[in-house]
C-alpha cells in the first residue's frame, strides 16, 4: 500500500518499519489518525453507543474503548455493541487494557496503560496479528515501548487537559517533536486536543491525534469528526 506523505516528509501507513528493519504487523497499516477514546461518563451507556454509531460512517478512525470501571460482562456487552456498528464500515476497536476481551470478541488490538500488562506480556498472549498500543508520557518512554514491540504510542498531555490533575502538566510540542525524532512508530498526540491543533500537532511529526472531550462532549460529534477530516486533508492526508 503506498503511504501518504505528510507535510513533514512523514509518511503515513507505510513508515511504519520497525528499527530492526522489520515490518510491523499488519494491522498497523489500518491505523487512521483519529483515534477516538470513548468515555460513556460523558454520553451514557445507551448514548456512547448512539454517539460512536453515528460517527462510524465517516470513517477514517480507530476506536478505542476505554471504559475502565466496567465488570467484565457489562464491558464484553458494550464492545460487542461497538464492533457490531464498526464492523460493517472497516473501523478498527482497540480496548483499553483488557487483553482478554480483545481475544474474547476479536478486536484489533488493545492499549496499554502503565498499569496494564508489559508489551512484552500482551505480545506473548496476542500474537502479531493483534494491534498494540500503548500510553507514554516522555519521549524516552516512547522509545523503550517501541524497543519492546509496541505498534504505536498515545503521547499526552501535550496540552494542558481538563484531565489534567490525572495526567500531569502539559509537555509541550516540543516533547511530540523529539518523540517524533526518536520513534519510528506511530504516535498519536493526546491531551487538549482540538480540530485547530491538528497542523501544529502534525507538524511535530504525529501520526495522528487521540482525543476524548472534543468528540464526546461536542454538540455534534459527527461535525466535530468532520473538522478532524478536513484538517488531516489540509495536512495532506486522504
Ligand atoms: N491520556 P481530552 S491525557 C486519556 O496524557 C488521556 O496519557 C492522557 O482527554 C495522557 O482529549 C488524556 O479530553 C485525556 O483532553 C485526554
Amino acid at each position: 500500500m503506498a503511504g501518504i506523505t505528510q507535510a513533514n516528509g512523514r509518511h503515513h501507513a507505510d513508515r511504519c518499519d520497525h528499527p530492526a528493519g522489520v515490518p510491523l504487523s499488519v494491522p498497523t497499516r489500518r491505523l487512521a489518525p483519529l483515534y477516538v477514546i470513548t468515555d460513556r461518563r460523558h454520553a451514557g451507556e445507551d448514548g456512547l453507543v448512539r454517539l460512536l454509531t453515528d460517527i462510524i460512517p465517516e470513517r477514517g478512525m480507530t476506536i478505542q474503548i476505554r471504559e475502565k470501571d466496567l465488570g467484565t460482562r457489562d464491558l464484553l456487552r458494550v464492545v460487542e455493541a461497538i464492533q457490531q456498528a464498526a464492523r460493517p464500515f472497516r473501523v478498527p476497536c482497540v480496548i483499553n487494557d483488557r487483553v482478554d476481551l480483545v481475544l474474547a470478541t476479536r478486536a484489533a488490538g488493545v492499549h496499554l496503560r502503565s498499569d496494564s500488562l508489559s508489551v512484552k506480556e500482551a505480545r506473548a498472549c496476542l500474537g502479531d496479528e493483534y494491534l498494540i498500543g500503548a500510553s507514554v508520557h516522555s519521549p524516552a518512554e516512547a522509545l523503550q515501548r517501541e524497543r519492546d514491540g509496541a505498534d504505536f504510542a498515545v503521547l499526552g498531555p501535550v496540552f494542558e487537559t481538563p484531565s489534567k490533575r490525572e495526567y500531569g502538566p502539559a509537555l509541550g510540542v516540543a516533547a511530540l517533536r523529539e518523540a517524533g525524532r526518536r520513534c519510528r512508530i506511530p504516535l498519536y498526540a493526546i491531551g487538549g486536543i482540538t480540530p485547530a491543533r491538528v497542523a501544529e500537532v502534525m507538524d511535530a511529526g504525529a501520526f495522528g491525534v487521540a482525543v476524548i472531550s472534543s468528540i464526546m462532549q461536542a454538540a455534534s460529534p459527527r461535525e466535530a469528526v468532520r473538522q478532524y477530516a478536513a484538517q488531516f486533508r489540509r495536512c495532506g492526508l486522504r
